[in-house]
């Protein structure tokens, strides 16, 4: 199975840099994390005893599978999946989805084209007769090439991983009225959220004693130094974690012990950061259960129902058209 590739340029990348860089607040964007290094430290955190999100989805996926189908009257449909990976934790859903005997067809949207080729050579070997085309994209580039019909056929979309936490809270419900718009009635969202809990629970799992988190954010300045031809020095930069227990927002910094000019040559600009000046690089939203029960309805869905772990520590929240 050959997976279709599109690339963001570097003129993108270097334009969203230096956007997020000038603002008042120093910022830069999360979604820069994923080179192949960023690709390889997030595996590693997935792995780590802290964080936790991985695994809750996986027991999810692997017993969420007969209420789906009901949700879907067992009618044939096609399963959409927003930023799939490998697809180590949608084989537990697709295992039960098959095991009750489901007609569907996978569609994977991804923007790493390795990690679909991994998932590809995964479906091919456990199911090679399943009906399966993943798309190298970004979500709405693929979702436009999908078109907004499946020929009759209803559609699940499945947006996992807490990815949804990547937004503010204003943003994921812009994002998923958007999403909305290619979906038709009846059709269905899958989004995975990670809740509200204990804070040292959320702050541990953004702070694994092993460092991968801390290597995993500072990589986006070796990204940028390599191929945006700019000098970070990176032993002067710190991984700063916070979580804020009223608003729900986990977020990252990368902070500078000392002052520092950086230039990046791909874009011809020079930026002076003072010591100790933090640089927002990620927001990992959390929510209570009535939070996002609130923005199903704010986003023009109708809730349907919850699916959590045994320790209530995720949801992958069910609404439909
Ligand atoms: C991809 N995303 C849902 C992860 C999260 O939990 O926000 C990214 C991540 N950042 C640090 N650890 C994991």
């Amino acid at each position: 199975m050959t997976v279709s590739h599109t690339s963001p340029t570097l003129s993108t990348f270097a334009d969203d840099v230096v956007q997020h860089l000038s603002g008042e607040r120093p910022r830069l964007n999360s979604k820069w994390f994923y080179d192949e290094q960023g690709n390889t430290l997030f595996q590693s955190i997935m792995q780590t005893q802290e964080y936790y999100l991985t695994d809750a989805e996986k027991e999810i996926y692997g017993s969420c599978g007969k209420d789906l189908l009901r949700y879907l009257d067992r009618q044939p449909f096609d399963l959409i999946e927003l930023g799939a990976g490998d697809g180590t934790k949608t084989q537990h859903l697709i295992e039960r989805l098959l095991a009750e005997k489901a007609r569907f067809a996978y569609r994977p949207i991804d923007l790493n084209g390795s990690a679909l080729e991994e998932l590809s050579e995964l479906i091919n070997f456990r199911w090679p007769k399943l009906d399966f085309e993943p798309i190298q994209a970004d979500y709405f580039e693929a979702l436009n090439r999908l078109g907004n019909s499946s020929g009759g056929r209803r559609r699940l979309l499945l947006f996992p991983g807490a990815n949804i936490g990547n937004y503010t809270p204003g943003e994921a419900v812009d994002m998923l009225k958007r999403l909305r718009q290619f979906l038709a009635p009846g059709d269905m969202l899958l989004t995975g959220f990670d809740l509200k809990k204990d804070p040292a629970v959320i702050l541990a799992a953004y702070n694994d004693a092993a460092g991968y988190t801390a290597a995993f954010n500072l990589n986006l300045l070796t990204r940028i130094n390599r191929e945006l031809k700019a000098d970070f020095v990176l032993d002067c930069w710190r991984h700063w974690e916070t979580y804020d227990p009223v608003t729900g927002a986990a977020k990252s910094y990368l902070i500078p012990i000392e002052p520092q000019t950086v230039h990046i040559g791909a874009a011809g600009r020079s930026f002076n950061f003072r010591a100790w000046q933090p640089v927002e690089v990620e927001i990992s939203q959390k929510y209570s259960l009535r939070e996002i029960e609130g923005m199903a309805d704010a986003a023009g869905f109708e809730f349907v129902r919850h699916f959590q772990d045994s320790q209530q520590y995720f949801t992958d929240s069910l609404w439909r058209v």
